[in-house]
């Protein structure tokens, strides 16, 4: 009997140390001891050995014994055997949840679009108007004469099927169209698409994008071209920013004046980028020629108007100092994830 008690007492030591790392242990533990060729089965029948005045004593020790196997695999298939049901509950649902990329707005469409806002809270409406174009709407009824080197091959995408047919050089072509549907007043802004026969390079590109405005009306003068402007700029870049007009030559308007800003960068002390002058270009303005008007059965003697075009990547590269045309085209999410929440 001696014998018998010391194997009790090595098998639940056995069992207190057994491990198990899965379900499938759990279940080979189970056979070992529990089944019904099992350790416990086994012991059990030993029983018939014990004599007679002892057999109570012994019943209770392998019940006992009985009872330590069986917890012991309780705990064991607590363990082991709801391996993902334990896992789910672990899970902190409160944690954020994984970051979901978008894409962010074009500059040029920042820019754009914060450009025709504030044309719109003037009372500008927008306009828009299709890119291949005629030669009446982009050149003939804006004055310009036959033999301008803006019509050359040289300086225009034109259409092989159809020498009438051209990609638009500027938006006026749109304000063209305008005219020719709607009489004065007219205010109208012109976001769009432009093409120029150049070579690309860091300062010129075959494409870019231009914003250009018409504001025709009885009585409308320069002065009127010169306070909605000063608005714009005071809008676009600050309170503190200044401006100029400087006399230059366009053949749809006349007089014409190019615009300058104080310098950004250095506040008009000289710097780099206005090499040294204090003062950056940013667009082309001027009274609208009367033969424009005329063009489109306008009478210039008693409507007057002004009219401004900018380049969206000009007005970019002033506010976002890109200096390379290229990168508002080549579409390295780098440079465009830098406008995230710009403007
Ligand atoms: C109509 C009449 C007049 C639009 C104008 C400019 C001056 C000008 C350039 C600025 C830089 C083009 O993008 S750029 O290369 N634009 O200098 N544009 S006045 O004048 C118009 C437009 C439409 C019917």
């Amino acid at each position: 009997m001696e014998e018998l008690l010391q194997q009790i007492e090595n098998h639940k030591q056995e069992i207190a140390a057994f491990e198990a790392g899965n379900a499938e242990a759990t279940e080979a533990f189970r056979i070992k001891y529990l089944g019904t060729k099992g350790l416990v089965k086994s012991i059990m029948g030993e029983m018939k050995n014990v004599p007679n005045e002892q057999k109570k004593h012994f019943g209770q020790l392998l019940n006992e014994f009985k009872q330590f196997t069986e917890s012991k695999y309780e705990l064991l298939k607590e363990q082991t055997s709801n391996d993902k049901e334990t896992a789910a509950n672990e899970f902190d649902w409160t944690l954020p949840g994984d970051p979901f990329p978008v894409g962010t707005r074009h500059p040029i469409t920042l820019v754009r679009n914060k450009i025709v806002n504030i044309f719109q809270r003037l009372g500008f409406a927008i306009a828009e108007g299709p890119e291949i174009e005629d030669d009446w709407h982009n050149f003939g009824s804006m004055n310009l004469p036959l033999d301008h080197p803006a019509r050359d091959m040289q300086d225009t995408f034109y259409v092989n099927q159809n020498p009438d047919w051209l990609l638009r050089t500027h938006t006026s072509s749109v304000q063209a169209r305008v005219m020719e549907k709607q009489k004065p007043p007219i205010r109208v802004i012109c976001p769009g698409r432009v093409y120029r026969n150049e070579t690309i390079s860091a300062r010129a590109h075959c494409f870019f994008h231009q914003v250009e405005g018409l504001c025709i009306d009885e009585h409308v003068s320069f002065a009127d071209l010169k306070q909605t402007l000063y608005y714009f700029v005071q809008e676009m870049f600050g309170k503190d920013v200044k401006i100029r007009f400087r006399p230059s030559y366009c053949p749809f308007t006349e007089p014409s004046a190019e615009m300058d800003i104080s310098c950004l960068i250095c506040g008009g002390s000289g710097c780099n980028v206005c090499k040294h002058t204090g003062w950056v270009e940013i667009l082309g303005s001027g009274m609208v020629h009367p033969k424009v008007l005329e063009n489109f059965n306008i009478d210039p003697n008693k409507y007057t108007g002004f009219a401004f075009g900018m380049g969206v990547e000009r007005v970019c590269q002033l506010k976002y100092r890109v200096n390379d045309l290229r990168m508002y085209s080549q579409n390295d999410v780098r440079f465009l994830r830098q406008f995230t929440g710009a403007v």
